[in-house]
């Protein structure tokens, strides 16, 4: 059983960001062709300070984007005389940041680990270490790496023969970006599923037998533990460097595949800064090396990172939209059978396909380098709820709903993969 060393007794308000985003507003920004998205593009880093871009979307055109309370006039205006329709999709930001999470939460001593509601770094740490303790004949967990701030970053390996060597493998990874927080808590509530089915679902016990899974629930430590301390909406990790005016790298675009290209920042102070070199970002190169030991005795199949928001389940290539890769086709099937999965359950819709052309083009991103860095051909970025009523800040009861579904596109990844070993 899971226990609680302590009562705890979490009141929102006094966890809560000291960032406030009172009155900010998320803004759904249409967008006729390529020319507006670039306009639109082009403000959002021009005015870094007062826009903070949140999610953009191929199939309804558009961007959404955050708007400082003191920039709303102003940019109404600016889009306005550049004949750009928008919406308002989220009125105030902080009041969901304040809904987000029950405003009281009593934990009690012993009490079972509770898969429904946001964990803070050290809870997703101590359930790393307790979940392995407990299911120590199929579980264990490793150090991945530590990050920048010296944290240690936890992972678990499943397998039902952990001694077994040469097992193809599963690798997923959670809160790559800090913000994203439904991504950490979907990854730990499919995890107990899975390892609570082993041995109960035939097919589910076979996975774990053929496959090796690798799975980190929080890889920007710094940047999470940020998130519930100080900043509920930083998405980058927390490493400054000499001479740059900002702190914080995009971790997702710090991965040595094309690392620097289009769709990455030089500049500090933005959200897709690339860093100063690849894999300057000890998560990043820690994690790295640590699959690529792993490599060199078992093949990589499959490559997860876990990200919200907008429902997309995107293949490579991210660094260019002008050509397809070798193993397009077969990413597509893997794509369709896992996003219909996810679909079967409550109808959540997921759109698929090469991420530069679904999404945008970034470079430097962790599925390029998933794929040919690390050979996994079925290599993805999974954008998890929601479509934007609340974005990054899906409140909790909206975690069991994303952990089952995704459950579900989580067993048809494995189905897929034991196909491919068998035949
Ligand atoms: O921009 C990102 O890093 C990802 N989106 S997010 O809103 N979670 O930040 C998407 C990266 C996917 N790769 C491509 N652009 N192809
Ligand atoms: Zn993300």
């Amino acid at each position: 059983m899971w226990k609680f060393v302590f009562l705890s007794l979490v009141v929102s308000t006094t966890l809560g960001s000291h960032q406030r985003y009172d009155n900010f507003q998320v803004w759904r920004i249409r967008c006729e062709d390529e020319t507006d998205v670039k306009w639109v593009n082009t403000a959002a880093s021009m005015y870094e300070d007062k826009i903070d871009s949140w999610a953009a979307n191929h199939q309804t055109n558009s961007v959404d984007l955050m708007v400082s309370p003191w920039f709303i006039d102003t940019f109404r205006n600016l889009l306005t005389s550049h004949g750009l329709q928008f919406t308002v999709i989220i009125e105030n930001v902080h009041e969901l940041i304040n809904n987000e999470r029950d405003t009281i939460r009593t934990r009690a001593v012993g009490a079972d680990f509770d898969y429904t509601v946001y964990h803070t770094y050290d809870e997703i740490q101590d359930w790393v270490k307790t979940f392995s303790k407990e299911n120590s004949n199929i579980v264990e967990s490793f150090l991945l790496t530590t990050s920048y701030e010296k944290r240690p970053i936890n992972g678990l390996k499943i397998s039902g023969d952990l001694s077994s060597t040469g097992k193809p493998a599963i690798y997923f990874q959670g809160g790559i970006h800090s913000r994203e927080w439904i991504s950490p808590a979907t990854v730990m509530y499919f995890t107990n599923k899975l390892v609570e089915d082993y041995g109960r679902d035939s097919e589910v016990t076979r996975m774990l037998d053929e496959i090796d899974w690798y799975i980190v629930p929080s890889l920007n430590a710094d940047g999470y533990v940020y998130t519930w301390e100080y900043d509920r909406l930083w998405r980058k990790t927390r490493q400054r460097f000499k001479g740059n005016p900002c702190v914080g790298t995009d971790p997702n675009r710090n991965y040595g595949y094309k690392w620097g290209g289009e769709g990455a920042s030089n500049n500090s102070c933005s959200l897709t800064y690339a860093g100063p070199h690849a894999f300057s970002e000890p998560e990043i190169k820690g994690s790295t090396d640590f699959l690529l030991e792993k490599a060199k005795t078992q093949p990589f199949k499959v490559f997860i990172d876990w990200h919200s928001y907008s429902q997309l389940m995107l293949a490579p290539w991210s660094w260019t939209d002008k050509e397809l890769p070798p193993d397009a086709a077969a990413q597509d099937d893997f794509a369709r059978e896992t996003t219909q999965a996810i679909e079967s359950v409550y109808g959540t819709k997921y759109v698929y396909g090469p991420g530069s052309k679904v999404l945008y083009v970034s470079s430097g991103a962790s599925k390029d380098w998933g794929y040919v860095g690390l050979g996994a051909t079925y290599s993805y970025t999974v954008e998890l709820r929601d479509t934007g009523t609340y974005g990054f800040l899906l409140p909790e009861h909206q975690i069991q709903p994303s952990g089952i579904e995704t459950y579900e596109g989580v067993k048809a990844m494995g189905r897929f993969i034991l196909n491919e070993i068998n035949n």
